[in-house]
């Protein structure tokens, strides 16, 4: 072929990231226009899927939280409540023993925003109060009708994800028509459920949930079609981080196959429009995102 026609035929920009999604939280810039961003998992839980146990007293959560922000976490999400499949859900009073003391010593810490994963009103108000700024709700405002009035009062910023049910029973038979289209209707309801009540369209996230009321094949499909999500007009989370799907895929994968697989997802997330990405492997991610911002940027970032 000559070089003329090899240049007309040359394929547009895979990359569909939207402009001027910049967040602000509290004192905090998250300019998702300018690279994409690194979200640490800090499970303060006796029984999360990947690293339960591991930070489960405040020492050791703190230590992890500054290790995170020192490998260059832009954000870094606490968590008192184990969100597996099949978890039961833990009182008010033991989800606030676990993160508060936390995220109060972090706070004053770190350089990055805190997140609370919570489906909790009094835990997301408690948490914002000792520090947090943003809230990460799984249950997309519907497990707690108070949850969207707290995030309005702080006009805090809020990662609505998609969930259906509840961690207990989500698992159980989950059934789509069309997966992608049903997901993007339920975070339609969603973001109006955060408008009905007064948060600002400006402060919300959508993320797809991953591994939540789907099955591998669901989430294959999900991360294959994420370009769909940009309709929502909102930055697009995601979260893949050594979930269960990678393991049906890489058989017997032990911690480094997941680690690559989930930067595998991490790279196509990203150039499928994704802002945030949700990870325990925070020093190789943002490698990974760097080196793939800069090829979609076509500088060095
Ligand atoms: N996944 C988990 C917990 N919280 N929050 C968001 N926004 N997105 C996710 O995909 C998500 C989440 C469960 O994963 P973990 O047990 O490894 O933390």
């Amino acid at each position: 072929m000559k070089r003329a026609s090899l240049l007309a035929t040359r394929t547009p920009q895979v990359r569909t990231r939207q402009h001027n999604l910049d967040i602000y939280a509290g004192s905090f810039h998250l300019a998702f226009s300018e690279k994409t961003y690194v979200m640490g998992i800090l499970n303060v839980t006796p029984d999360s899927f990947s690293d339960g146990g591991k930070f489960f007293d405040v020492q050791s959560a703190v230590r992890h939280g500054l290790e995170m922000a020192r490998d260059g976490a832009d954000i870094i999400d606490i968590g008192g409540e184990s969100t597996r499949p099949g978890a039961s859900d833990i009182s008010v009073e033991e989800e606030l023993d676990r993160v508060i003391p936390v995220i109060e010593t972090l706070a004053k810490k770190v350089a990055v925003p805190i997140s609370v994963d919570t489906r909790k009103p009094r835990v997301a108000e408690a948490a914002i109060k000792a520090g947090a700024s943003i809230v990460n709700d799984v249950s997309g405002l519907r497990h707690d009708p108070e949850m969207a009035s707290v995030v309005a009062k702080y006009g805090r910023p809020v990662i609505l994800m998609h969930m259906r049910l509840t961690p207990r029973d989500m698992q159980s038979n989950p059934r789509y028509k069309d997966v992608v289209r049903e997901v993007i209707q339920e975070l339609e309801e969603s973001l109006e459920i955060a408008k009905r009540s007064g948060v600002k369209e400006e402060n919300c996230l959508i993320d797809p949930g991953i591994g939540f009321s789907k099955t591998p094949e669901h989430n294959l499909e999900i991360l294959n079609r994420l370009d769909e999500f940009i309709v929502l007009g909102r930055p697009i989370c995601v979260g893949t981080s050594r979930k269960s799907f990678l393991g049906r895929i890489l058989k017997d994968a032990d911690a480094d196959d997941k680690l690559l697989g989930t930067v595998a997802t991490c790279v196509i997330a990203i150039m499928k429009g994704a802002s945030l990405l949700r990870v325990h492997d925070v020093k190789e991610v943002r490698k990974a995102a760097a080196v793939t911002d800069s090829i979609l940027k076509e500088k060095i970032i």
